[in-house]
């Protein structure tokens, strides 16, 4: 809690009253959520926006910030002796609001009170899209907005001034992140070290796990720890490691702060990748740093990811794969029976950073929309980069049989993709790798330490633990 002092949060907050040009601003915090009874509750998550502007990780709370005068007000509840018995004595409503910069600790009777106010004269309360059910109906009850028409009451002008802001990392912000991928990058090297045969998919999730918490820290999300690594978003842990698998790992630490951390690998399980395995694993790395050779302000991230999908391609054309001109193949989407998700997104407070504002609004413009088409509608960020952007960069190569059965029964794309070859490679499972990258004036700089991926580099983290 408290990643920053309070000037920190004033500030951040009076740039915003800046960007909105009349008004209220209304932000919710989140509240417990119980996960098979109201009082056993999933850990606890501030949403991100609240914490950005106010760093007050405690449920319950909400908070409304006059554009004209500048008068910001938090809403919540004291502590009852009832709750002290259970939780212990946490500092008061008016000491963490203090601790924020803000000078107004209200109950709730007094929220109703000042958006009644704020109503009646006509004034616009500007709120972000609820992803939470309790903060739809806290809208209802406040506002009077019936629940299946809150997404289209809420303020684009709000989502594009929040967006605005928190997608440009400040250098305290930096360093948080630093840490964060810090702390991921040790719990990957300890999944490379624990990658042999004979150890089950869930001892390496538990210990990437485990280091997290060790540090006081939790998982940005749940880890994938998998020899299927085709399958985009496993995340159960039932197979056990054999001689010949590959395991793919994408995990990432989150501060008590808040900030997150986002990183992928994959290794052998055995000491060694096959041939087959190798030249898969060399076309995705040529890839990942043809991307991070490009991050640079001005240049959008869609023409990173294009090139990227190009020298992809050209790899798949030197192992009899694919075919053709590598720039039609891309254009029409040919590579993307091999490459189906996108090039990365932003990092920050949430591990895809603002997604619950809407992709179109913090990835693209509204003169630079998403393509819609299969593949490049999973890229999540495709608009021109800028000095303080956090972006993840993590191309890879997968094998769905499923897919591969689909284009090949429709023939899809056979000018670039050679189907007989594709069928030796329908049991090969699937390579990422990724990084994470803050945007600088003149490039881009790595976040946290560095994580092996050159092949020798692997064999060295994996060998440096079988020794005595
Ligand atoms: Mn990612």
């Amino acid at each position: 809690m408290f990643a920053f002092s309070k000037t920190t949060y004033v500030a951040r907050r009076a740039k915003l009253m800046s960007r909105v040009s009349q008004g209220i601003v209304f932000l919710l915090g989140n509240e417990e959520v119980g996960i098979n009874f109201a009082s056993n509750c999933y850990p606890f998550r501030q949403d991100s926006t609240f914490l950005y502007y106010f760093g007050i990780s405690k449920p319950g709370l909400c908070a409304t910030l006059d554009v004209s005068s500048g008068e910001t007000v938090v809403y919540g509840k004291e502590q009852s002796i009832d709750d002290i018995v259970w939780t212990g004595e946490i500092p008061s409503l008016r000491e963490l609001a203090g601790r924020a910069g803000v000078d107004i600790a209200s109950p709730f009777s007094k929220l109703a009170e000042c958006l009644n106010k704020a109503i009646k004269s006509g004034r616009r309360i500007h709120f972000l899209p609820p992803y939470r059910p309790e903060n739809t109906l806290k809208l209802q009850k406040y506002l009077g907005i019936h629940p299946l028409m809150v997404q289209q009451a809420v303020s684009s002008e709000l989502i594009r001034a929040i967006a605005l802001q928190r997608s440009i990392k400040s250098e305290e912000e930096i360093e948080q992140l630093h840490e964060a991928v810090s702390l991921s990058s040790r719990m990957h090297r300890r999944a490379m070290q624990l990658a042999v045969p004979g150890r089950r998919e869930s001892e390496i999730a538990a210990e990437i796990h485990r280091l997290a918490q060790e540090q006081g820290a939790r998982l940005s999300f749940p880890s994938i720890v998998t020899t299927q690594g085709h399958i985009l978003h496993k995340t159960s842990y039932e197979n056990t490691l054999k001689e010949g698998d590959m395991l793919l790992v994408d995990a990432g630490a989150e501060l008590p702060t808040g900030y997150c951390g986002d990183l992928s690998s994959t290794v052998p399980a055995g000491e060694e990748f096959s041939e087959k395995q190798r030249e898969i694993y060399e076309i995705v790395l040529a890839s990942h740093l043809e991307a991070v050779k490009q991050l640079k302000p001005s240049v959008y991230f869609m023409d990173i990811y294009k090139q990227t999908c190009r020298k992809l391609f050209e790899g798949l054309k030197s192992v009899g794969l694919a075919k053709g001109n590598a720039s039609e193949a891309v254009e029409c989407g040919a590579h993307t029976l091999f490459y189906q998700c996108g090039l990365g997104h932003m990092l920050g407070l949430d591990v895809h950073d603002m997604e619950d504002l809407g992709e179109e609004n913090v990835g693209y413009t509204p003169d630079y929309r998403k393509r819609l088409e299969f593949g490049y509608k999973s890229l999540r960020l495709g608009k021109k980069l800028e000095t303080g952007y956090v972006v993840t960069v993590e191309p890879g190569i997968y094998f769905i049989p499923q897919l591969i059965d689909q284009w090949k029964a429709e023939n899809r794309h056979s000018e670039f993709i050679n189907y007989s070859k594709v069928e030796e490679y329908r049991n090969f499972g699937g390579i990422r790798n990724e990084e994470n990258f803050v945007i600088r004036p003149k490039g881009c700089e790595l976040l946290g330490e560095n994580k092996p991926k050159q092949i020798h580099e692997i064999r060295r983290m994996k060998n440096e633990f079988s020794m005595p």
